[in-house]
């Protein structure tokens, strides 16, 4: 045998065995099923792995700290469409000026044409359903709620829905499955409007008596299982959602969208958007008082307890240790968000923010600050990571983990801080609030001057509103109370002239 022939055998067995490799390595490419599980108003301190405060959350906490628990974890804003819109999309949500609170009547946000996190995953073959709240708005202008509702989220990438259209607190309150509102009576149309009531029909301002949780702000309009809600809605009796059932029902339509999915020869997204605790808070009988914080309390225990059964339901089916599940919350939390129910004067020694400044709607920490974990059973260690992530991220890092190559213009690939291989997260991040923004790099927060009140007095939380420019450094000084914009005028300068470089301002 010449040197010759040696060579080049040992040449192509080399490159044969690459190949292999190669081949190994592509089969053995991770494809988990993945869910995120995602609240409405559950703030960084509600959850009892994050502040050991007076509410428990054991099943929330056996997620949490079974994975990477984020401390610096963030949803996009501050308020729920954009948080929403930015998950989806991997695309800040001030890029959109029309991601804002949507009312329910409100026209799909996401462009049928935008790539976005679903699509991503079915492109790598993954079946993909959202089981709750949407508030992505629906169709393109006027719905007729009595035929089939599209666009909506089976255009953006989702193969199943079945969601509730905007809020809790929002008309129409129906459950809609696939674009069907679901047991609709075509005897019976559904009809809506957030301009004006419809003839004769009761709302809270003509028939209080008929209101059975008393509104404190806005929520005045057509009343639904003695609740009166935001907009106005006439017929559709037979499809009215129960409330204290939603839990149950939600939790229903996730375990059964799971095992349908786990019958197919590919792997399942599920988008479980859970409606706890934002109001109105219904929590089923069985969790009336268990909390000792009223309505609010009573129903993220609802929701522990709902968790704790999905993931027994993951574990019951062999399932869980080939699913990924994230955790986390659209924004941060408000006691009184426009009813009397006792979530302000039930709180006692409770901390739903923690030790954040802010909640819902505001700039400060607690309004995007939210719990945030990553937990897959036997792949990843427990652990707590300060990395800076948010739920912008999740596109492109979820995408790398199933080998999918386009993601959301804003999105990191951050796979391995999310796995809990590294902390080296994010540098840098622009929070959003009710359309105003501000920055965050390395350890710094700077909020640029916004005229408007201080506090909002009806849900009392401060929004972050300052004639001056604010600058924190959360090292130090995590509930925001030193502005350091006249001490520190260099890293002042610095932090604007990067925040207005990315705003395009
Ligand atoms: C506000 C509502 C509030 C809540 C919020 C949306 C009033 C006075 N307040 O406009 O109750 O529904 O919108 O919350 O109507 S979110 O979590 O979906 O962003
Ligand atoms: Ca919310």
């Amino acid at each position: 045998m010449s040197y010759r022939t040696v060579f080049f055998g040992l040449l192509i067995s080399i490159l044969f065995s690459c190949n292999e490799k190669q081949k190994e390595d592509s089969s053995e490419l991770a494809r988990p099923n993945i869910v995120i599980i995602y609240f409405d108003d559950l703030g960084y301190g509600d959850v009892s792995a994050y502040e050991s405060g007076t509410l428990s959350t054991p099943n929330l906490d056996r997620l949490v700290n079974g994975g990477v628990k984020f401390t610096n974890g963030y949803a996009s804003s501050a308020t729920c469409t954009p948080s929403r819109y930015a998950l989806l999309t991997g695309v800040y949500p001030w890029r959109n000026q029309n991601a804002k609170i949507l009312p329910g009547t409100a026209p799909l946000l996401i462009d049928t044409a935008q790539y976005t996190l679903p699509k991503m995953l079915q492109d790598q073959g993954y079946q993909t359903g959202i089981v709750g709240k949407w508030h992505l708005g629906l169709g393109s202008g006027s719905v007729d709620w009595n035929k089939k509702i599209s666009p909506g989220p089976n255009e953006v990438g989702f193969d199943y829905s079945y969601i509730l259209a905007a809020t809790q607190d929002r008309v129409p309150t129906v459950y809609i499955e696939n674009g069907n509102v679901v047991n609709l009576d075509p005897n019976d149309p559904i009809e809506v409007s957030y301009e004006e009531n419809f003839p004769g029909e009761p709302t809270a301002l003509t028939h209080p008596e008929l209101v059975e949780m008393k509104w404190h702000h806005g929520h005045n309009n057509s009343i639904v299982n003695g609740v009166p809600r935001i907009g106005f809605m006439k017929g559709g009796e037979a499809a009215k959602w129960s409330d204290v059932d939603m839990a149950d029902h939600f939790l229903e339509k996730a375990k059964e969208f799971v095992d349908q999915g786990s019958k197919l020869d590919q792997p399942f997204f599920l988008y479980y958007a859970l409606q706890q605790p934002h109001v109105p808070r219904t929590p089923h009988p069985r969790f009336v008082g268990t909390s000792g914080m009223g309505p609010r309390g009573d129903a993220i225990v609802e929701a522990d307890w709902m968790v704790g059964e999905f993931m027994d339901h993951l574990e019951e089916m062999g399932i869980l240790g080939n699913t990924l599940i994230v955790l986390s919350s659209d924004n941060g939390p408000v006691l009184n968000d426009g009813y009397y129910d006792d979530a302000v004067e039930k709180i006692g020694d409770h901390t739903p923010a923690g030790p954040l400044r802010g909640g819902k709607y505001s700039l400060f920490e607690a309004g995007t600050r939210v719990p945030f974990a990553v937990y897959w059973k036997g792949k990843i260690e427990p652990k707590t990571s300060s990395a800076l992530v948010t739920q912008i991220d999740l596109m492109a890092s979820l995408g790398t983990l199933v080998g999918a190559e386009n993601f959301g213009q804003d999105s990191e690939n951050l796979l391995d801080v999310f796995l809990g291989k590294t902390d080296r997260g994010r540098d840098e991040f622009v929070l959003e609030a009710t359309s105003r923004t501000a920055f965050r790099k390395g350890n710094w927060v700077m909020i640029p001057p916004y005229s408007g009140p201080a506090v909002q007095n009806q849900v009392n939380i401060e929004l972050g509103n300052s004639p001056e420019y604010q600058l924190y450094n959360l090292a130090e000084d995590l509930s925001q109370e030193r502005n350091l914009a006249e001490s520190n005028p260099e890293k002042l300068q610095e932090m604007i002239k990067r925040f207005e470089q990315i705003r395009g301002i």
